[in-house]
């Protein structure tokens, strides 16, 4: 049975609430829904429900196309001036012994080690330190474009952003311009937690603001420009604040439509000062990109982090509205097997993102960061390939 009949047999089931048919048909039609109907989603929206109604919006955009990437990143340092509660990567300087901070140069060498590689992004995001300033960013953009002009730099955060114009003391206007013209190209989606200050206050107090995250991405998309967007779940707030945080992403994708992808990323509870609070469930992990899928309706894509959440978790994810599972990472970022991800070392080859994707039915496109098609995997084999049983969806047109 295709999409829009699995939602049609919902529509007429006599077993389901009136609200949640309500958001059913709005969806089938195309509607938006409100942010109470956000919040109904997450209280009374079962798994299968949920699942119905973001396949179908998933199938509607994409069909059966599942994106990712060849990247790797580099984490400038561990060391933090700021101390929010969550993190399990930030050394505070006190702790220095335990901490690693490159210089330019050890950067530099990271991007020449995949000379030759087929890579295409490099995501650059870590600590904040007083050294790693305006100058220090844009020399390291302008390298790194110099060097190798088609690689996409994907680097920093508003937290990052916020801090190093307010030491240049310039604005956010004139800094994200100097930022583009040293080669910044977009930005990642991290530092925005969770926007609302009752929750931001406790876990991520000092850093950006949630409005000032916001405004960084205006800036940035006010400039012709893309950047993603994350939202740090499951912890202390509640569901109130994630449709909150939700609500303002989608206000300012109407603005500026510069969103390209938004990544919901898992408490995880290894090593940090929040580690009494215990991580979701699978099923809530679901029901919560099912429901991304379904509030964030001006958001092209919605990406899981594969490295976070397990290969496992991210391809059932591909059946809860996600479209999207990042990249190849060569075992370059740290940040969630320090947080008790069960990647230790996070790394896959194109081939085994490629199976992972065809072996829950959907079809593997290697994109670039802006989404361009690089590679359609489908009917691709690789030369040495023993083919495993795959599971074989229906075709959407
Ligand atoms: O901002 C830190 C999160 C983010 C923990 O844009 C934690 O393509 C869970 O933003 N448990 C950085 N999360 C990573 C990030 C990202 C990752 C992949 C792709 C993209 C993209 C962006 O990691 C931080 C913070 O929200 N984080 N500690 C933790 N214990
Ligand atoms: Fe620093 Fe980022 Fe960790 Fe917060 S999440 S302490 S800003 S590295």
């Amino acid at each position: 049975m295709d999409t829009a009949s699995k939602l049609q047999v919902l529509l007429n089931d006599p077993h389901l609430s009136p609200e949640l048919k309500n958001i059913a048909q709005k969806v089938y039609n195309n509607k938006r829904i409100t942010f109470d109907e956000g919040v109904l989603l997450y209280e009374k929206g079962e798994l299968a429900y949920l699942g119905t109604l973001a396949n179908y919006i998933r199938e509607k955009r994409h069909g059966n196309h599942t994106y990712f990437n060849r990247n790797f990143h580099i984490e400038p340092t561990n060391l933090c001036v700021y101390d929010c509660k969550f993190c399990s990567y930030s050394r505070l300087i006190k702790e220095r012994s335990e901490g690693w901070e490159y210089t330019m140069d050890e950067m530099f060498d990271i991007i020449k080690k995949y000379d030759g590689e087929p890579v295409t992004e490099v995501h650059i995001v870590g600590g904040v330190l007083p050294q790693y300033d305006v100058a220090f960013y844009s020399e390291l953009f302008t390298r790194i474009k110099k060097h190798r002009p088609g690689l996409h730099v994907k680097a920093l955060t508003p937290v990052e952003y916020h801090y190093i114009f307010k030491k240049a003391k310039i604005d956010y206007a004139t800094g994200m311009k100097l930022m583009k013209e040293a080669g910044l190209e977009s930005i990642p989606g991290g530092g925005a937690e969770i926007f609302h200050p009752e929750i931001r206050e406790q876990i991520a107090k000092d850093k950006c603001t949630g409005d000032q995250w916001l405004a960084i991405h205006e800036e940035w998309h006010k400039l012709g420009m893309r950047s993603n967007a994350t939202m740090l779940y499951g912890h202390i707030e509640q569901y109130k604040h994630r449709v909150d945080h939700m609500e303002q992403l989608r206000q300012l994708q109407d603005r500026t439509g510069g969103f390209q992808t938004f990544i919901p990323l898992k408490f995880r509870n290894q090593d940090n000062q929040m580690s009494h609070v215990p991580e979701t469930t699978v099923v809530e992990d679901l029901r919560n990109y099912a429901i991304a899928r379904i509030y964030l309706d001006n958001f092209d894509h919605i990406k899981a982090y594969w490295a976070m959440i397990s290969r496992t978790t991210a391809q059932l994810s591909l059946n809860f509205g996600v479209d999207d599972i990042d990249g190849t990472l060569d075992d370059t970022t740290k940040i969630y097997s320090m947080a008790g991800a069960e990647e230790q070392h996070p790394a896959m080859s194109t081939k085994q993102l490629v199976e992972l994707i065809k072996q829950v039915g959907r079809y593997p496109i290697e994109r670039d960061t802006l989404y361009n098609v690089i590679t359609d995997y489908n009917d691709f084999e690789f030369p040495d390939e023993v083919k495993p049983q795959f599971y074989k969806l229906p075709v959407i047109n």
